[in-house]
């Protein structure tokens, strides 16, 4: 069970922010008022959320989730792997150390961003993306070993992070689109699938027996409903324009 989330308020920036996807330029005020909806639904999934101000400097900052990887035995700032994005994490250091005490640290040349890494129990699937690179992914193996974690590599060769396309929902149940649903790592799972037109709706979260995906694909939410999750539906699209989504925007832990 998790009991808090950091999240940072985009700032106005954020219509500048890195994107590979075709709808659009987002919408600042809409966007501070569907981060507000996502504050509130990890409030009712129990969750105290720490709120950051935002910071104009970095269009990408509201994505916090790709800066740190945070467990039960140790806090990772990542060295995210767009260059815009690197200075994002000196933010993040002393707010972690509160929780945790000491934070470790992915150094350069190895590179890797928290949306690449997925957490099944005790075991980590780390995404080698365009963000994320064989040496980075090292590092945070070498660093969940030594606290008694554990971690594996998962190639990609269509999704942006490990996340976009595969959400862990606990007692086995894999949320699974396009390439992950054939990966043999995966293979043990019960996979949920998610059709290809509804791709968007596989970056859920599960939060505390609650699933939050975001709202307007009915297909995912009937799927998700039918493995007797409770689901809270949370508009994102402001941020979809990012390529960023529901698990993008929070540290969970
Ligand atoms: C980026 O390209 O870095 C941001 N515009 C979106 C980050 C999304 N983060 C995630 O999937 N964990």
């Amino acid at each position: 069970m998790y009991k808090r989330a950091i999240v940072r308020t985009p700032g106005e920036s954020l219509i500048h922010g890195l994107t590979t996807a075709d709808l659009g330029i987002p919408d600042y005020k809409k966007a501070l008022a569907q981060h507000a909806n996502y504050i509130e639904a990890l409030e009712e999934c129990g969750l105290e959320v720490l709120v950051l101000g935002p910071d104009e400097q970095f269009p990408d900052s509201t994505f916090v989730e790709d800066i740190a990887l945070l467990t039960k035995n140790c806090a990772i700032i990542t060295n995210p792997g767009a260059p815009s994005r690197k200075g994002e994490t000196a933010a993040i250091k002393d707010i972690l150390k509160e929780f945790y005490g000491e934070v470790e640290e992915v150094q350069a040349p190895g590179t890797v961003e928290g949306g690449d890494i997925m957490m099944v129990g005790s075991h980590f699937y780390i995404g080698l993306s365009e963000r994320t690179n064989v040496d980075g992914a090292a590092q945070v193996i070498r660093f969940l070993e030594n606290n008694g974690l554990s971690g594996s590599l998962v190639e990609l060769e269509e999704t942006l992070h490990l996340k976009t396309g595969v959400a862990y929902l606990e007692q086995n149940n894999l949320i699974a689109c396009g390439e992950f649903l054939l990966k043999e790592e995966f293979k043990e799972f019960n996979l949920l699938e998610i059709a290809e037109d509804e791709s968007y709706a596989a970056n859920c979260i599960w939060v505390n027996d609650r699933v939050l995906i975001p709202s307007g694909y009915p297909k995912a939410r009937e799927t998700i409903l039918g493995a007797g999750y409770s689901v809270i539906e949370v508009g994102v699209s402001e941020f979809q324009k990012l390529d960023g989504g529901l698990s993008c925007l929070s540290l969970r832990f």
